[in-house]
């Protein structure tokens, strides 16, 4: 029998030995060449680094857009590491990679840091964060319409399998007028109108990608004023392309709602915002196409209650991830705690929305950290009924919030 200081080290140790499958990320396959990102660069110009920079920039926007990738490196890493310390979570996750690698951050050398990256090559660079993340598979989020990605895909590649795909699909639904034409091009007899075969055409689209990326689930982006039903091409797609694609497929519809795009354009990628969703859109959803998987994430925390909510009343709801302006230690404490609270081990807390590959080391080091306590704590109050949970039964519990669950909903 555990004594409660053993229960909460059992816990941490299964959490940090337990490889996670990572369910949402931005990465590539190393097949992928440039377009995997990596290195102390690519970590400091990550977008979050760049919104955070400009509070304490003195500097035009244009001016730091017309800087070489270096130059914006320096000019971030002086504004959010020397000229104030390094606070806020995308700034202490660079430092959180730097010392899981064995660098010393504590001379403020980043030269020196350039040095040491330099010496690395890509296919060990994968395996070594890998290895120090415990992340036993990545999803990346692969668009047909990315004129870099799709190259690679119509060229083909031997996959690595350590990266599966996701097939993403935000101009078919967000951006139809203008998405025609390109499928158009590519073979596709679609009409803006939906005319004709459309519907049928968009589905052969779906299909033909699913296949050619082994799509393990299909998403979208949407506004916080996504709405179903609705009159609009959203809708409509939905309706008569995806869901019927979905259920030939057996394949899910992950939802990520709440985004705001450009709200400053000057910021570029770094520039989106978010806002508060109408959870009526994802219940229709589910409850309309009950034969139909959906997997959900919202962007604003104000959604988070009443998704979890709205998941204890549709099992083909799968909810995941604190996202993007949610991935933050106290929001991701107070959500998981919710989800565990409400829809106990039925879900995924986490996914890393990784840009960099070095970045899934931090994200995943801070999410085990936090997940660890929030389920030590679970775990007391458990035992404190008697209930005593087995090693064996804690590692069952952590492998379905690190992926399993999600895996067995996919498949199911
Ligand atoms: O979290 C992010 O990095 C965002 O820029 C988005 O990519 C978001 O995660 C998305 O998938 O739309
Ligand atoms: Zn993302």
């Amino acid at each position: 029998m555990h004594a409660p200081a053993a229960l909460r080290e059992t816990v941490a140790d299964v959490v940090h030995r337990t490889p996670v499958y990572d369910i949402h990320t931005h990465l590539y396959d190393p097949a992928f060449g440039e377009l995997l990102l990596w290195g102390i660069d690519e970590l400091l110009i990550y977008h979050y680094l760049i919104a955070e920079s400009f509070r304490q920039f003195d500097l035009p926007y244009d001016k730091f857009w017309s800087m070489t990738k270096k130059q914006q490196a320096d000019a971030i890493w002086q504004a959010l590491f020397i000229d104030h310390s390094p606070i806020s979570e995308a700034c202490r996750g660079v430092l959180t990679v730097l010392n899981a690698l064995g660098l010393d951050v504590k001379k403020r050398d980043l030269p020196a840091l350039r040095q040491h990256f330099a010496k690395w090559q890509v296919g060990d660079f994968v395996t070594r964060c890998l290895d120090l993340a415990n992340v036993r598979q990545v999803c990346m989020t692969n668009s047909p319409f990315d004129d870099l990605e799709r190259p690679v895909w119509e060229r083909g590649f031997t996959r690595d399998p350590r990266f599966v795909g996701a097939l993403r699909i935000d101009p078919l639904l967000l951006d139809w007028p203008n998405t025609v034409p390109k499928l158009r091009a590519w073979g596709y007899d679609v009409s803006v109108d939906f005319g004709g075969q459309t519907f049928g055409e968009v589905r052969r689209f779906l299909g033909d990608w699913t296949k050619k990326i082994d799509a393990q689930y299909c998403m979208v982006s949407l506004t916080p004023e996504f709405a179903f039903p609705a009159h609009n091409d959203t809708a409509q797609l939905i309706q008569h392309a995806i869901m019927p694609h979905g259920r030939e497929y057996g394949q899910a519809f992950a939802l990520m709602i709440g985004v705001k795009r450009n709200v400053n354009p000057r910021l570029r990628l770094a520039g989106d915002s978010l806002g508060k969703a109408d959870i009526m859109a994802v219940e229709n959803l589910c409850s309309e196409f009950s034969d139909n998987k959906f997997l959900c994430t919202m962007l604003s925390r104000e959604n988070q209650h009443e998704l979890c909510v709205t998941a204890r009343k549709f099992r083909n709801l799968h909810v995941f991830g604190c996202w993007w302006f949610l991935n933050n230690p106290s929001i991701i404490e107070e959500i998981t705690r919710m989800r565990l609270e409400l829809i106990g081990l039925s879900m995924t807390p986490q996914h890393s929305d990784c840009r960099v590959l070095d970045q899934l080391v931090y994200k995943w080091q801070h999410s085990r950290g936090l997940l660890g306590k929030v389920l030590a704590d679970k775990y007391e109050d458990l035992a404190a009924t008697g209930w005593e949970p087995t090693r064996a039964e804690i590692e069952r519990d952590v492998h379905e919030l690190f992926g399993g669950a999600l895996e067995r909903f996919l498949k199911s």
